[in-house]
């Protein structure tokens, strides 16, 4: 999951801006995801917003602000900047997770604890780098790459790539590029691979995952794709690719999940996202009576036990089952 969001250009991105910030320390420092994903939530609701904001009334009309958020604008329309935010930003403490947590494999409870001892800056983490796990060095070696956004015309020639390569390591592979490259994005943070193989079901314990995974992985590294592997699983790998033969390549995050043919769709569903609209239609799924999440779609029985999985050959059969208008994928940037 890539760690930074793209700076939309909007009326209101003064306020985007100042309720991501507030989202990152809720994340990073205080640990409340509940107030991050609001935040988040105000964020986005703000950016889609296609004139400016007059005040905290005007705010609160929109979905998903409330009182706290309309009079945070209020205060930054009134004085330019928030209290809040200048007390986070002149604290060490939390300058100091902010900092930590830029890097690839450091989360906020790690960078704390680096902070306890005394690392706060990027610079103090390469001279402890024997107290790094083998993804947070990866995370370091490449800081400043991983942080810049891929623009929409890379990402398509990456996904080229992916797509060719894969094919000719084993036709019968059908992979999918989603994240938000998925949903129309013009940039992306990362890059997030879902594969599956019609032969590979759940509930099939023979299926050779581990050997469709590495030979997938040796592809994309022979062909000078793959340049890092952060860790390698029988259905997950984590690493760093680059777009082979361009003059100064900049090194990207990819994610690569193997995912059985019949949790296929759940899937691609899940790692679309946008994160909020996953979250909006689970719980759409939970007033009808279902549990969606990446794996599958059950219904719930009376007790609020989950029943078996229900058959799914498409995204569309998702959204029908639980009693919504499909949305194109470019549709669920909430
Ligand atoms: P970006 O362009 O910043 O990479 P993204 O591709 O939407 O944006 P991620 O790469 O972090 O975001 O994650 C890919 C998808 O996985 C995301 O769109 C939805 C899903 N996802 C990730 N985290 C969560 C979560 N906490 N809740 C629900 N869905 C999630």
């Amino acid at each position: 999951m890539s760690k930074r969001k793209a700076p939309e250009q909007n009326p209101n991105s003064d306020f985007c801006d100042f309720l991501t910030e507030l989202a990152e320390y809720e994340k990073n420092v205080s640990r409340q995801i509940h107030k991050h994903n609001a935040y988040r939530k105000a964020a986005s609701v703000l950016a889609k917003h296609p004139t400016r904001i007059k005040n905290g009334q005007e705010a609160r009309k929109l979905p998903g602000i409330g009182d706290k958020i309309g009079k945070k604008i209020d205060e930054f329309i009134k004085t330019g900047k928030l209290e809040k935010l200048e007390k986070i930003r002149a604290d060490d403490t939390t300058k100091a997770i902010q900092e930590l947590t830029r890097v690839s494999g450091i989360g906020p409870a790690v960078a704390r604890k680096l902070v306890e001892d005394g690392v706060a800056t990027v610079e103090g983490l390469k001279k402890v780098q024997e107290r790094l796990n083998h993804h947070q060095k990866i995370g370091l070696k490449y800081l400043e790459q991983f942080e810049k956004r891929i623009p929409r015309d890379e990402m398509l020639q990456l996904q080229e790539i992916i797509l060719k390569k894969i094919e000719k390591f084993n036709k019968d592979v059908i992979p999918t590029v989603c994240g938000s490259f998925r949903r129309g994005a013009s940039s992306s943070g990362d890059i997030d691979v879902l594969v599956t193989h019609p032969s590979f079901v759940s509930t099939d314990t023979d299926f050779d995952k581990k050997a469709l995974m590495r030979g997938i992985v040796d592809t994309l590294t022979k062909a000078g794709f793959v340049t890092d592997s952060i860790s390698l699983g029988d259905t997950k790998f984590m690493g760093v690719c680059i777009l082979p033969k361009s003059e100064e390549p900049l090194h990207r995050r990819i994610d690569i999940r193997l995912i059985p043919n019949d949790q296929y769709f759940c899937g691609i569903l899940y790692f679309t996202g946008s994160d909020e609209f996953n979250r909006r239609m689970r719980h759409e799924a939970l007033e009808k009576g279902f549990t969606l999440n990446e794996y599958s779609i059950r219904p719930l029985g009376s007790t609020g036990v989950p029943g078996e999985p229900i058959p799914v050959s498409s995204e569309e059969e998702i959204f029908e089952i639980i009693g919504m208008d499909y949305n194109e994928p470019s549709e669920r940037n909430l």
